[in-house]
C-alpha cells in the first residue's frame, strides 16, 4: 500500500500564522515527528507520518495496509499554532470540523463571521459558496442525508439564520444530521436588539435538537463536539450553533476534542427472541423500512433475512433506496398515492414490523391505517430513539436500536415454526403496478421519461428532487436500487432538489446526478443553478414544466372546483434561463425527443436544464384535472 506522508507547514506570513499542507514523501520512522523539517527558514513546520491510501467518505481518517482505521488525530490535533501556542477561537473552531471529518462546508458570507472565513482560507476544507442561505442549509442536509453525518453549514446572523431555516425544518422533519454555525452580535451588545441581531434559542429552539452560543473560546471543542454527538445520534437532527464575532478573532490555548463517531445502538437478546416468537406466529407478516440512520450493509441485512423467511418488505414515504426495487421481497412504496393493493395487504397483515421510520403522517395514510395509540395488529417497532418509541403509536414489541445495529443480528435469528409470508405475490403486485407508464394527456409523459431513466442511468445515479405532483411518477416508476440512490425531502418542502444536487455533485463528482423538479419547485431554489455552473458540475436538471403549482391546483378543483386562484404561473424560457446562467438547456415536447435530448445535455459537460413541456390536464399519473373537478363539481 502506498505510504504517503502529509506536511503541515506554520508558516509566518502577513503577521499571521497560517498553516499550508505539502504532501511529499518521507523515509522517517512511522507515526513520529519528522526530523527532516524542524525549523525551515522563516518557518516553523511540523511534519507527521500518516499511513494514508484514502480518505473514507468524510471521516477524516486514514486506513493502515491492514485496513485498520488509524485515527488522523496526531495530524489533525496539530493545531494552528503560533510559537505562543496560541490559535484563534476561530482557528480553533475549523480545527474541530477536520477532527470531526468534515470535508465539505457550505455557506453565504456574512461578515458576522469573517474569522471563522479567514481561518477557512488555511484548511482544505471544500467550500461551496451559494446564493442563499436556503440553499446552504438544503445543501448541508443533502450530505447529512447520504453519509450519516452532519452535514456543515455557515450562515450571517439575522436574515442569514432565518433565509436557512428551511433547510434545518427538512433536517427535524427528516431525522437528518446537521450542525449550522451562524454569526452572532459581539458578546457586549446582545439583547439590545443590535444589527440584525436575533436569539437564536427562541427562533430555532422548536426545530433543532439544539440551540446554543458559544460565550467562551475556550469551551469551543467541548461544544462542537456535543453538536455533532446530538446531531447525529439517536433520532438525528439538527444543531444550531451561535457565533458571537467578538468571540471568533480571542487568542486562545485550547486542547481539541477527540474525532466523534456515531453511536450505535444494539437491540437486546431477549428482544430479538421475542421477534422470532412473533415471526412464527404470524399469518401475514410485513416489514416496512423508514428514517435514516441506515447503510447499505444494514439494507443487504434485510434483504438477506426478508429472503430467508419470503417475507414482504415496503418503504416509506421517499425512503424507497433503502431497498432494492427488484429484490424479490420488495412490496413497493407507501407514500402520496400508493399501490392500493400494498395499502390493503399492510391493513391485511397480522404483524407489521416498522424498522428506522417514525410511520408519519404520509405512511400512515394521514394516520388511517394503524389504531392510535395500538395498532390493531401486532406491531413491532425498531426505532433509535427511546422518545419516539410510544410517541404515537403503542408497540407490542418496541426496540430501541439503530436499523444498522438491529439488522446484524438478524442474520442468526431462528424463526420457529414455518413463517407465512408473502414476499411473491406482494412483488408481483409491485412489479404490475410500475411496470408500464399510465396513459396520459400530453405529448410528453413524464412516467415514460422514468421509465427510460431507470432502464438507462446506470445504478449509481443519484436523483434528487423537492415537492410537488411532479415527484408522483419517480416515486411509482423509477425503480430505486441502492442505498443512497434518492435525496428527496420526507418533508415535502419546495425547491430542495437544486440545491441538493449541487451537495451530491460536489461529493460525488464521479456519480451521475439528475435533479427533477416542478417549474415552481425549480424556481424555489432555481439560483442555486448559478453554483453548478460555478463549481463546474454537470448535472442534469429536469423541469416539468406544467405552468401551474399543479399540487395546490389539484386540491383547489377538488375542494373548490373551478375556483382556480394563485395556482397559475408564467415562466421563463428554462433553456434561456440555463445559458444565462452559463449552461447547456434544451426543450422537449414529445416523449420520444427525451433520450436524444439527454444525451445531449451530458455531452455538453455543463450543468443542464431540460425543460419538460408538460400538459397541465396530467396532473397525477392515474386522473386528470378535468376528470378531478368533475367529480369536485358532483360533490
Ligand atoms: C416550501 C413550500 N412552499 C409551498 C408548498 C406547498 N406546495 C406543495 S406542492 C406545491 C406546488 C408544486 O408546484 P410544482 O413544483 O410546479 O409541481 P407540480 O405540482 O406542478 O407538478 C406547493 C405550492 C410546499 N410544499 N413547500
Ligand atoms: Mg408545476
Amino acid at each position: 500500500m502506498d505510504v504517503a506522508v502529509e506536511l503541515g507547514l506554520h508558516e509566518h506570513t502577513g503577521g499571521k500564522w497560517r498553516r499550508r499542507f505539502l504532501k511529499d514523501r518521507c523515509d522517517g520512522p512511522l507515526d513520529e515527528h519528522c526530523t527532516a523539517c524542524q525549523w525551515l527558514p522563516g518557518t516553523h513546520a511540523v511534519c507527521y507520518r500518516l499511513r494514508r491510501s484514502e480518505f473514507v467518505g468524510n471521516a477524516g481518517q486514514v486506513y493502515n495496509a491492514a485496513g485498520e482505521s488509524a485515527a488522523l488525530n496526531h495530524f489533525l490535533e496539530t493545531p494552528m499554532r503560533g510559537n505562543d501556542n496560541m490559535r484563534t477561537a476561530a482557528e480553533v473552531l475549523i480545527d474541530q470540523l477536520r477532527i470531526h471529518g468534515v470535508r465539505h462546508v457550505f455557506c453565504v458570507p456574512g461578515e458576522s463571521y469573517l474569522a471563522a472565513l479567514d481561518a477557512f482560507y488555511d484548511s482544505d476544507l471544500a467550500i461551496t459558496v451559494c446564493r442563499q442561505e436556503g440553499g446552504a442549509a438544503m445543501m448541508a442536509e443533502a450530505v447529512g442525508k447520504a453519509t450519516g453525518r452532519p452535514g456543515v453549514c455557515f450562515v450571517t446572523r439575522g436574515p442569514g439564520s432565518t433565509n436557512a431555516s428551511p433547510g434545518i425544518h427538512i433536517a427535524r422533519q427528516d431525522s437528518t444530521p446537521l450542525v449550522m454555525f451562524v454569526g452572532q452580535v459581539a458578546r457586549e451588545m446582545r439583547e439590545r436588539e443590535a444589527f440584525q441581531e436575533l436569539d437564536y434559542r427562541a427562533v430555532f429552539g422548536s426545530m433543532t435538537k439544539w440551540t446554543t452560543e458559544i460565550d467562551d473560546p475556550a469551551r469551543i471543542p467541548e461544544i462542537v463536539s456535543r453538536a455533532f454527538h446530538t446531531a447525529a445520534n439517536g433520532r438525528p437532527g439538527p444543531v444550531v450553533v451561535g457565533l458571537p464575532e467578538d468571540m471568533l478573532i480571542e487568542r486562545i490555548a485550547a486542547s481539541d476534542a477527540p474525532a466523534f463517531t456515531p453511536i450505535e445502538t444494539s437491540p437486546g437478546p431477549a428482544e430479538m427472541a421475542k421477534l422470532a416468537q412473533l415471526l412464527g406466529a404470524a399469518r401475514a407478516p410485513i416489514l416496512i423500512l423508514g428514517g435514516s440512520r441506515w447503510s447499505q450493509a444494514a439494507s443487504d441485512g434485510v434483504a438477506r433475512f426478508a429472503q430467508k423467511y419470503a417475507l414482504p418488505v415496503c418503504t416509506t414515504f421517499r425512503r424507497q433506496h433503502l431497498f432494492d426495487a427488484l429484490h424479490l421481497c420488495y412490496a413497493g412504496d407507501l407514500g402520496i398515492g400508493p399501490n392500493p393493493k400494498l395499502v390493503d395487504r399492510i391493513k391485511g397483515a397480522d404483524l407489521v414490523v416498522l424498522i428506522g421510520g417514525r410511520m408519519g403522517e404520509m405512511p400512515s395514510q394521514s394516520y388511517t391505517v394503524f389504531d392510535i395509540p395500538r395498532p390493531q395488529m401486532t406491531f413491532v417497532h425498531v426505532h433509535p430513539s427511546i422518545e419516539e418509541l410510544g410517541r404515537v403509536y403503542s408497540a407490542h414489541l418496541p426496540i430501541h436500536a439503530t436499523p444498522t445495529a438491529f439488522t446484524a443480528p438478524l442474520e442468526h435469528l431462528k424463526v420457529p415454526g414455518t413463517v407465512h409470508g408473502q414476499a411473491e405475490a406482494a412483488h408481483a403486485d409491485y412489479l404490475a403496478w410500475t411496470e408500464k407508464p399510465t396513459e396520459q394527456p400530453g405529448a410528453v409523459n413524464l412516467g415514460a421519461i422514468m421509465v427510460w431513466l431507470r432502464d438507462n442511468l446506470p445504478s449509481d445515479a443519484m436523483l434528487c428532487n423537492g415537492a410537488g405532483n411532479f415527484a408522483a411518477w419517480i416515486h411509482r416508476f423509477f425503480r430505486f436500487r441502492r442505498f443512497g440512490q434518492h435525496v428527496a425531502p420526507t418533508s415535502g418542502s419546495m425547491g430542495y432538489g437544486v440545491p441538493a444536487a449541487v451537495a451530491m455533485k460536489r461529493l460525488y463528482p464521479e456519480r451521475p446526478v439528475v435533479c427533477i423538479a416542478g417549474d415552481g419547485d425549480f424556481l424555489m431554489n432555481g439560483q442555486e443553478f448559478a453554483t453548478a455552473v460555478q463549481y463546474g458540475l454537470p448535472i442534469i436538471f429536469l423541469i416539468a414544466d406544467n405552468g401551474l403549482y399543479g399540487t395546490i391546483r389539484m386540491h383547489q378543483e377538488r375542494e373548490y372546483p373551478g375556483r382556480v386562484v394563485a395556482s397559475t404561473l408564467r415562466n421563463p424560457d428554462f433553456p434561456a434561463y440555463a445559458r444565462a446562467f452559463g449552461g447547456f438547456g434544451v426543450s422537449v415536447e414529445r416523449t420520444a425527443d427525451f433520450p436524444a435530448a439527454f444525451k445531449e445535455a451530458q455531452a455538453s459537460g455543463d450543468p443542464s436544464i431540460i425543460r419538460l413541456a408538460i400538459d397541465p390536464e396530467a396532473i397525477t399519473p392515474v386522473t386528470t384535472l378535468a376528470k378531478i373537478r368533475a367529480q369536485g363539481l358532483r360533490r
